[in-house]
This record gives C-alpha cells, structure tokens and sequence, in this order.
C-alpha cells in the first residue's frame, strides 16, 4: 500500500463536543440540552473537554501523537454570539489556536458548522443560509492566509434527520417536510459559504458528508429497489447537488409523493448556487446499511441489519471497513477530479483505564488498523484520497447520547479533565510515522 506523498494523517473533534462554554454565546444545543431527557444521563456541554481553556495541553496531544492534521471546528455561536457580529475574542483565540498546531507542523482542517448555531436560528429559514456565509466570511477574514482545508458543513443528513425530521437533535423538530427544506438550506448553506471562501486564494473548501453504504438484504427485486431507495435518501440527496449533478430525480419524486406537494422552497437557480463549488469531498464512514422492502410509508424501506454475527462497536454499529474501500473506489469512479478525504472514520469502544493507568483498547486498534487498510486499498485502486482523520482525537460530548459513547484515541477522565492516550493513540502513532504502515499488533506491555 502506497499513500501518496503528502496525505493528511489526522483526528478530528468539534468546538461544541470538546470546548465548554467559558463565555460563548447561547446555541441551539444549549436550549437543546436543556429539555428533560433530551440528553443521555442528564448532562450538557458546559464543561465538556474543557479545551477552550486546556487547548495547548491538546495541542501538546496532537504533537505526542504526530498527527499531521487536526479537524476543529470555531464555534458559530462562540463567533457569532448573537448571530449576526462577530465577536473579535473568540476570533483571537482560534487564531492562537491556529499558529500553535501549525507551529507544531500540524494542517488545521476547519469546519465551520459543526451544529452548535447561535440560538434563534434555524436551518428552516432560508435566511440561515445567508447568516451562515456571512459567519464563514468573518472566520475566513482572519483565518484564510493560513488554513487551506475548510469544511463548511458536518454531515448534511444528519443534521436534516436527527435535527428536522425525528426531533432528537437540536433544535428537536419532528417533521417531515421540515426536514427536507432544512436540508435543502444547509446545501445553499454550503454554496453560499464556499463562494466567500473562494474569495481567499487557496482555499479548499468543501462538505462533509455521512455516506452509509446501502446493501439489499437478499437478491430480491424489492429489497434492491429498497436499498436504491435508501441511498437516494441517506446519499445521493446530498451527493449529488453538492457535485453537480443536482437532485437526484428518484429521490426527488419520492419527496414529493411523501410530502404531496412539490418541493417549493427550491427556487431556479438553487441546485446551480449549490454544486461545482466543492474542492474536496469529505466522508464521514462508520457503517453500512442493509435494507428491506417495506410497506410503510413515508418509507418504503427499512434497515434490517446486518442480522447475525458480525462485529460490531460498542454502540452496535457493525464494523465493516470493506465498505468503506468499495465506497472510496465507486465514488472515485463516479466523481472523477474530486479530491476525496476521510473526515470521520472511528468506533465506540468503552474501554477505560486499568490498574497500570493505560487503555488498552485493542478492538480500537483493529478497527483503526482494518479501515487504514482500506483506504490504502482504495488509493492503490486509483482512488484520490487526500487524508485519514480519525474520529475522534479523544472522548467527547457525543451530543443526544452524553458522556456515554467514547470514540477517542485519547481517553477523557470528564471529572478532572486529566488526558491518557490509550493503547490506539500509541499504535495511530507508530502507524503515522509509517506512513500508514500498520505496526504489527505488539503485546501490551509494549505501549506507553
Ligand atoms: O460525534 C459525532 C460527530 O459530531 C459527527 N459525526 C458522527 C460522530 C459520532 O457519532
């Protein structure tokens, strides 16, 4: 496996999930966080990592472990505390933050809604759009002499399904046809943004999207057409506006046989404002989907699966790198000349320290070893990746479900904020500084 010269070896983690509040301004997910049971556990973000005030300790991480990128995010209620000015502190301290990781030698990969919006707005609103390119033009003002890669938006679907459609995101919104115009305005979102960044030579810019590979259950017709069906809705919805091709007329049809009506709120001239503005595609894989016919509507489809033994993570998401290999060479095929980068790729594995004080998180290290492998099966395929970030650099707020789910290579003791790399850190490591070769899978001992 060759990795191009070049490649982004890297972690991600985002403002919200890591930072604490220490003086940002109100967001959706802090009202969010407030409604009884929204959050696992009861907790909220207001402390978090604490990173807003322990960044250089993290940035010290990310040199121990040699990453040479690292995905943040500013906060866009941090930024904008009120939505519309921006706040020229908390501009300061990204800008600190950024000179440190590139005095550390690290490329700042920077999302700029990673959906911790000012509270009041709501990506319902068409205007949000506008709102959002005048925030990524505030950061990009102090910020784009300096950082190439700009993500604009963190995974578009999830954001229309878990925020719009069934209510357990902020801003908790159930319904349908919100859904799918939230969705919609996030695409402008992302066109918008992009134009502002163009304006900065250099720039990168691109969206991060949640692709989930969609397989039928059996040979049947029904179940293929279930599994076309779903990766219109879950994929190609997104996809395909953002690369040009516009709305996939499928998924278009099937929008408006559930909603009864035409989809309005997308004006001529938007599926143009929204495509060919991308420079890089980012993918956030975690798993696949199976899928089989359904009767029920708004969807004729249902995941099912996979059913049986299969591996899975702590959080039961099955562990297929294979899928991602596949993805990697079929979207290469399809989108030939786009860069594609690995913006999130990582697992719940609920291992916490042992009486030697390390996290020996083996299943971590497969995962992190097996998906590494994939993507250099995909390069070596033809395929134009431009980087691996793993997801996460340590234990975070994963937003609805709380402290629970831990995807870091650093593990996060939440009571005193105390940082250990865990074993995966250590092997992520080693595997960096060979160039993505993986290290033979050493004994414990060897760790640390
Ligand atoms: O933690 C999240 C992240 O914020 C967005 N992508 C998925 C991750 C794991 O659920």
């Amino acid at each position: 496996m060759s990795f191009p010269d070049g490649f982004l070896w890297g972690a991600g983690t985002s403002a919200y999930q890591i930072e604490g509040h220490h003086g940002r301004g109100e967001s959706v997910w802090d009202e969010f966080c407030r409604r009884p049971g929204a959050v696992e556990g009861g907790g909220d973000a207001s402390r978090a990592c604490d990173s807003f005030l322990r960044w250089r300790e993290d940035v010290e991480l990310i040199r121990e472990l040699g990453l040479g990128a690292y995905r943040f995010s500013t906060g866009w209620s941090r930024v904008m505390p009120e939505g519309t000015r921006a706040d020229p502190r908390a501009l300061d301290h990204y800008e600190r933050f950024v000179d440190a990781l590139l005095d550390a030698g690290v490329e700042p990969v920077l999302t700029l809604n990673h959906w911790d919006m000012p509270a009041g707005m709501s990506w319902a609103e068409r205007s949000t759009a506008h709102a959002f390119a005048s925030y990524a033009g505030a950061v990009a003002e102090r910020l784009a002499d300096r950082v190439t890669w700009w993500i604009t938006q963190n995974e578009p679907w999830i954001i229309a399904l878990l925020g719009y459609q069934l209510g357990l995101h902020a801003p908790g919104v159930a319904d349908l046809g919100t859904a799918v115009k939230a969705g919609h305005h996030v695409l402008l979102g992302h066109g918008a943004a992009a134009d502002v960044l163009h304006a900065h030579a250099g720039v990168m810019a691109g969206a991060a999207l949640s692709l989930f590979p969609c397989d039928p259950a059996t040979g049947s017709e029904a179940d293929w057409a279930a599994a076309a069906g779903s990766d219109g809705y879950v994929n190609r919805w997104y996809l395909d506006p953002l690369l040009g091709d516009g709305y996939p007329a499928d998924t278009r049809e099937h929008w408006e046989r559930a909603l009864g009506h035409d989809l309005a709120f997308v004006l001529d001239g938007d599926e143009a404002a929204i495509g060919g503005r991308s420079d890089f595609l980012g993918i956030n894989y975690y798993t696949r989907r199976v899928m089989a016919a359904a009767p029920a509507d708004p969807f004729p489809w249902r995941v099912v699966g996979p059913s049986g033994d299969v591996a899975r993570t702590d959080e039961g998401w099955e562990i297929n790198p294979g899928a991602l290999r596949d993805l990697l060479i079929g979207l290469s095929r399809r989108f030939p000349g786009t860069p594609l980068m690995i913006t999130e790729n990582g697992g719940v594995f609920g291992d916490a320290p042992t009486h030697d004080g390390r996290v020996h998180d083996t299943r971590r290290i497969a995962y992190l070893r097996d998906h590494v492998a994939a993507v250099g099966e995909a390069v070596d395929a033809g395929a134009d990746v431009r980087g691996y970030l793993h997801w996460s650099l340590m234990d975070n707020f994963e937003w609805a479900l709380g402290y629970r789910p831990r995807f870091g290579l650093v593990h996060v003791d939440y009571a005193t904020g105390v940082r250990t790399i865990k074993d995966s850190g250590h092997y992520y490591a080693r595997l960096i500084a060979g160039g993505g070769t993986a290290p033979a899978l050493p004994r414990i001992e060897a760790f640390g």
